[in-house]
């Protein structure tokens, strides 16, 4: 075809081919996609809704009826039956033992849940910092994904910023009540150092005085020592506010069906006076008691030796990714 339209003979039989070609092709790209995504298909039980390799994930999101659910590199993110659970086990008690947080900062979390709890309360501004921007533009504006946070990306008090939160914690001079982070789990190198001890350092330094920090932290069922080593890890960490004394390191644990029995840990400047909390209306899980119950570990999940994490100690952070691992295989 190119040879005939060198010789300058454009008829329309070589154009018709050269448009057929061009069909040709476009189909086999059509069919390579469809072959990707009937091998990614076999992956999941739902039908995919949404999927996409962006340059930093695998994105998918996948349905059944009423009931969605994100991956993250195939890893679950939510379900959307029970992330409320999650979710205000998540943010709820930091939020509720700082008196009158106002400026809150949320790390990761681009689905927007997190952020939903967030606006329950009397907050000024949010931040939410999220790596991925083809994550916080999906469940901004997706119309079956940005209802399941209640649109809170449309909230003039939320500033979202597409940076690695290392970098952002690094050159942010803002002071904030409530760090909320809402990371994946650290299944590799990049995430695990963002659950260091260098990196809860760095962090201490953008909280307010009174303030609080609130992590996800892996399943103490299934993950024991990497759950309690991310409790010593705070432990280990430095009260800028009273120098010589660490913070107040509060473990607790839900069951979230999704993920299981599924830890946390909320680190905060001062001790709080009492631990009751001051719920916001509306809550679909979180109570008095449920609160309570949360921070009593079973005999199977109790504390146990753990050790700090540190993204300098190489052998440290093998074996807490391999800690992980056991709960991803
Ligand atoms: N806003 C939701 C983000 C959730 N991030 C935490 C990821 C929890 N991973 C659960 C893995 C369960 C493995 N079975």
């Amino acid at each position: 075809l190119s040879l005939w339209v060198f010789r300058g003979r454009i008829g329309v039989a070589p154009l018709a081919a050269w448009l057929v070609a061009i069909c040709l092709t476009g189909l086999g790209l059509w069919q390579s996609e469809r072959i990707v995504s009937v091998t990614e298909a076999q992956l999941y039980e739902d039908d995919i809704i949404f999927s996409e390799a962006t340059p930093y994930q695998q994105i998918t999101v996948t349905r059944f009826r009423d009931r969605v659910r994100l991956f993250l590199d195939h890893s679950i993110q939510f379900d959307s039956y029970d992330e409320h659970r999650y979710h205000e086990a998540l943010v709820h008690p930091a939020m509720g033992l700082v008196p009158a947080p106002r400026n809150i900062l949320i790390l990761g979390g681009g689905d927007g849940m997190a952020l939903r709890e967030v606006l329950r309360h009397p907050v000024e501004a949010v931040t939410l910092v999220d790596l991925d921007p083809r994550v916080t533009d999906l469940f901004s504006d997706h119309p079956e994904l940005a209802p399941l946070n209640d649109h809170s990306f449309d909230d003039p008090r939320v500033e979202v910023i597409n940076r690695d939160a290392w970098r952002f914690v690094e050159e942010t001079r803002d002071a904030f009540d409530v760090v909320i982070i809402d990371l994946p789990d650290p299944k590799n190198l990049t995430l695990s150092k963002l659950y260091s001890r260098e990196f809860y350092a760095l962090l201490m330094e953008r909280v307010a005085a009174g303030g609080a920090v609130v992590t996800q932290a892996g399943s103490p069922l299934y993950a024991r020592q990497a759950y309690w080593s991310v409790v010593e890890t705070w432990e280990a960490t430095r009260n800028p506010y009273a120098p010589g004394e660490g913070l107040n390191v509060l473990p607790y644990h839900e069951l979230v069906p999704a993920f299981g029995d599924w830890g946390f840990v909320l680190a905060t400047v001062e001790d709080p006076a009492s631990l009751e909390l001051d719920l916001p209306e509306g809550l679909a899980f979180l109570n008095g008691p449920v609160w309570a119950a949360a921070r009593v570990f079973g005999s199977d999940v109790e504390r146990m030796a753990a050790r700090v994490n540190s993204v300098r100690d190489h052998a440290l952070v093998a074996y807490y990714v391999d800690g992980w691992e056991k709960w991803f295989r």
